[in-house]
Formats: C-alpha cells, sequence, structure tokens
C-alpha cells in the first residue's frame, strides 16, 4: 500500500532540486464558491477576455481529467529589481516591462518544473496520470494555489506567499494521486489597503476585486486605440503594469535572482522607445519572442511606445512619431502617434498634423488625428496645411 503522506513530504523536499521554490496540495473537488464569484464578475462585466470562458471548465477539474485525486500546485519566484538599471533621459527615453516579462517566458520555465516533478512522481508511482498547466490552461491557478496552501488570496488580487511574496508565477498539475491537500494559509491583509490607493486607474473596486477593462496591464495588452484617459495613465508602460504588487509592504526586500531563466536582459526589461518603434516583425520576434510579452506580437508594445514618448513630452521625440504618423502602414499606431504629437504639441508637431488632416484615409486614425489638433493649445497659421 503507498502512504501517500510519505511521498507528498518526499515530494516537498525534493522540490527545490526540481527546480520550485513552493508547492502544495489541494483536492481536486469543484471550486464551488469561485463558480458563483465568477458568473458575478461576468454579469458585472468585468473581464478581461483572456480567460477561459467556460466557467463550468474553470471550476471542475472532474470535466478536465478522469478522476482527478489531487491537484498539485507549484510556484517560481522572480526577480523584481534591475541591477544597474539604463536611465530614462531627454532624448534617450526609456519604457518598462512588467517584472512578470523580464527573462524568458514563464511559460516555458514553469511548464519544465512541472515535466520534470511528473518524471519524479512517475519513477516512484508507476500508472501516475497528470494534467499540467500554466495561466492557459482552464482551472484558476490562484485559486488553485491558495486552496494549495501557497499563499493568500490578497486585496491586489494577488496569491502572496509569506515567504516569497508575490513576485510568483503559478501553475499546477492535476492528478490521479490521492495526496491529502494542505491547509490554506490563514495571514491576510489586514487593514492595509496600500495597492487599492495606488492604483492608477481605480481598478481596485474593492479588496481582491478587479475591473480588469481597466486594469493597465489588461489595457497594454490591447490591440485598438486607447482612450485619452487610460494612454495618459499608461505612463512609460510597454507591457503589464507592477504598482499594486511594488506598493505591498510584504514585497518589501523581496528580489528572487536563483532561477537562471527568469533573470532580466535590462535593455529588454527597460529600452529606449525610439528603436522599439522602428523593428520590423523579424527584429522583434528575435529580440522579444523568448519573452512573455510577445503573445500579442509587437503592436500592442509599439503602441504603448509611441503613448510613452508623448507622455514623456520629449521634443526630441516629434520627427520619430512624425514618421510613424505619416508612414506606419497601421491605423492604430498612427492614430496613437497623433495623440502623441497633440500631447508634444510645438509647431513641428501642429504642421505634421494638419497634414495628416488632410490625407488620412482611415477612419479610426482620422478621428485621432482630429482629436489631436483640436487638442493643440497654439494655433499653428504657418503650415503647408493650414486649416
Ligand atoms: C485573465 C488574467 C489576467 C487579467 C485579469 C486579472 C484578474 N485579476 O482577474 C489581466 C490581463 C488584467 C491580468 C493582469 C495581471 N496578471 Co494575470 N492572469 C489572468 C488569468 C489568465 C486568469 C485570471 C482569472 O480568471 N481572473 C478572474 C478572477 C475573478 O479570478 P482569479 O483571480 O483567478 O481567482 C481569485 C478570485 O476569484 C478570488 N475570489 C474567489 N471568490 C471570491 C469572492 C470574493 C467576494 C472576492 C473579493 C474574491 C474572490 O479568489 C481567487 C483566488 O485568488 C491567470 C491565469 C489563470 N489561468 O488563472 C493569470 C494570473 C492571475 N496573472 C498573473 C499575473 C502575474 C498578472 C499581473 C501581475 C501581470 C502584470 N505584471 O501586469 C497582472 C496583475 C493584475 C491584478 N491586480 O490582478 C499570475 C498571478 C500570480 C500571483 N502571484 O497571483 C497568474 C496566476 C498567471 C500565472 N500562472 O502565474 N491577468
Ligand atoms: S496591475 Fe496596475 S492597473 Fe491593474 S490593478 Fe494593479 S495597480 Fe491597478
Ligand atoms: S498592499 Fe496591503 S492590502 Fe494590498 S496586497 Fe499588499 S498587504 Fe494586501
Amino acid at each position: 500500500m503507498m502512504d501517500w503522506s510519505k511521498l507528498k513530504q518526499e515530494m516537498k523536499a525534493a522540490a527545490t532540486a526540481l527546480g520550485i521554490d513552493d508547492i502544495g496540495v489541494a483536492s481536486a473537488d469543484p471550486f464551488v464558491t469561485l463558480k458563483q464569484r465568477l458568473i458575478r464578475h461576468r454579469e458585472l462585466g468585468r473581464e478581461s477576455g483572456f480567460e477561459e470562458p467556460d466557467l463550468d471548465r474553470r471550476t471542475n477539474p472532474a470535466l478536465l481529467f478522469e478522476d482527478p485525486q489531487s491537484i498539485i500546485a507549484i510556484a517560481i519566484a522572480y526577480p523584481s529589481k534591475l541591477v544597474d538599471p539604463p536611465k530614462s533621459e531627454p532624448g534617450e527615453r526609456r519604457g518598462i516591462m512588467a517584472r512578470s516579462a523580464w527573462g524568458e517566458d514563464y511559460h516555458h520555465v514553469l511548464r519544465d518544473r512541472l515535466a520534470k516533478l511528473e518524471s519524479w512522481l512517475k519513477e516512484r508511482v508507476p500508472g501516475t496520470r497528470v494534467e499540467s498547466m500554466v495561466d492557459t490552461g482552464a482551472l484558476s491557478d490562484r485559486a488553485v494555489a491558495e486552496r494549495a496552501g501557497i499563499g493568500w488570496s490578497a486585496k491586489n488580487c494577488a496569491i502572496i506567499s509569506p515567504k516569497l511574496g508575490s513576485w510568483i508565477y503559478l501553475g499546477e498539475m492535476i492528478t490521479n494521486l490521492p495526496l491529502p491537500p494542505d491547509v490554506p494559509v490563514t495571514e491576510g491583509c489586514g487593514s492595509c489597503t496600500k495597492c487599492i490607493d495606488a492604483c492608477p486607474t481605480g481598478a481596485l473596486v474593492g479588496p481582491g476585486e478587479l475591473n480588469a477593462k481597466r486594469c493597465i496591464s489588461f489595457v497594454t495588452q490591447t490591440k485598438d486605440m486607447v482612450s485619452d484617459e487610460f494612454m495618459r495613465k499608461i505612463g512609460n508602460r510597454l507591457y503589464g503594469c507592477d504598482t499594486c504588487q511594488v506598493v505591498c509592504p510584504v514585497n518589501r526586500g523581496k528580489n528572487w535572482t536563483h532561477q537562471p531563466e527568469l533573470q532580466p536582459d535590462n535593455e529588454l526589461a527597460k529600452p529606449l522607445l525610439v528603436p522599439l518603434l522602428e523593428m520590423g516583425n523579424r527584429q522583434f520576434k528575435e529580440a522579444y519572442g523568448r519573452t512573455s510579452s510577445a503573445w500579442r506580437g509587437r503592436k500592442p508594445i509599439q503602441r504603448n511606445a509611441v503613448i510613452a514618448l508623448g507622455n514623456f513630452k520629449d521634443a526630441s521625440a516629434i520627427p520619430h512619431l512624425i514618421k510613424v504618423l505619416r508612414d506606419d502602414p497601421r491605423p492604430v499606431l498612427r492614430g496613437t502617434a497623433a495623440w502623441s504629437l497633440g500631447r508634444i504639441g510645438g509647431a513641428e508637431a501642429a504642421c505634421a498634423l494638419r497634414e495628416a488632416l488632410n490625407n488620412e484615409q482611415d477612419e479610426v486614425a482620422l478621428s485621432a488625428i482630429s482629436e489631436a489638433v483640436k487638442s493643440l493649445e497654439v494655433p499653428i497659421r504657418d503650415c503647408e496645411f493650414p486649416l
């Protein structure tokens, strides 16, 4: 007879050698309260659209796996600080990638660890069956991690591990092994509300409640025109947002540098904006293809780079933005360049906008250009294309 408690202890002892930073076991029972929560979340229109749409599959492991007996949750910790980060200076402005997009794509790293764990289990228990997932699977990674005792479900929505903080990626494996479940963490946020207060867009509508459509992380991953309100709030973020984790006191001093694949390349994590604008598809794939920021392609990142240049109000960016306004084949990029030129202002930007107003054929870009022209503070009379 297999001693499942002993196997679990041995598995926990082996985790570090398998490159896993924390591991826990959850029962494979349906996630009943999560389902109610997800129904309400949908009714309120607060989904991002990146979630698995089938709420039954998201909350019932038995619909994903024949006769599930347990779910093993894993966490891998990632760095929160760049070593000697390059400065963002006038004429050489830089954007910032969220920490979860530094280093190698975490989907690959966690899948590698889950595969190692699977081999470890199969060596000990022939007949082991597993189904592993990271982020793109049907289950809620956070709900599984919470149930498996990895951390608590915090007011900023993150799973916070008492020992690792929230700079952790999550993944899991449904199994046919009746491993005894762990106990959820009882620690919590207490009376702290720092993350809710710091969220730039009010996306954290309550403790642990996110309106994903207002979350900057979501907005940076969309592909269309962004509203004026959100473009201003994006600042120089190129992908994702870390504000509600950076302000969290539990994360103070937590910076995990031991996972070799997850260590950042400064020039990719905090890249110069102008060269990013000029990257072709192939160049972009070579530079960012191995990171998790590339999953939506280069368009959202280049659009965000254009927004960042507008937010910096650095006049040296004007010729580059004019080039996008005139020549970029993507209407969203042309429209966003118009917004940025309007934000920086000045004669050169204004003339280029007037010219574009006469030449632009696309409706989306045209509407952004006319808004930008309206926003110009100084009327320009000496352009080649006066109004
Ligand atoms: C869709 C998605 C997003 C969307 C929506 C995020 C969200 N909070 O819902 C967007 C694009 C905005 C996003 C952003 C980010 N994401 Co994301 N995202 C996901 C994804 C694919 C699904 C999440 C989901 O279903 N959300 C719906 C909510 C309602 O459910 P949930 O958060 O999964 O579950 C919790 C709640 O339901 C809550 N709950 C249950 N019942 C009740 C009842 C009440 C009353 C309340 C208040 C709460 C509550 O408890 C559950 C457990 O915590 C997961 C991967 C996965 N498959 O799970 C990654 C995931 C959540 N993302 C992750 C990360 C890292 C991020 C970012 C930090 C990236 C970045 N730097 O920009 C931000 C953080 C934004 C934030 N404050 O949450 C990690 C989280 C790691 C961690 N330590 O928690 C995950 C788990 C990916 C991974 N495998 O590592 N993400
Ligand atoms: S990721 Fe940014 S925008 Fe989203 S909830 Fe956190 S602080 Fe707010
Ligand atoms: S900032 Fe405070 S309230 Fe927000 S997650 Fe951290 S401890 Fe919880």
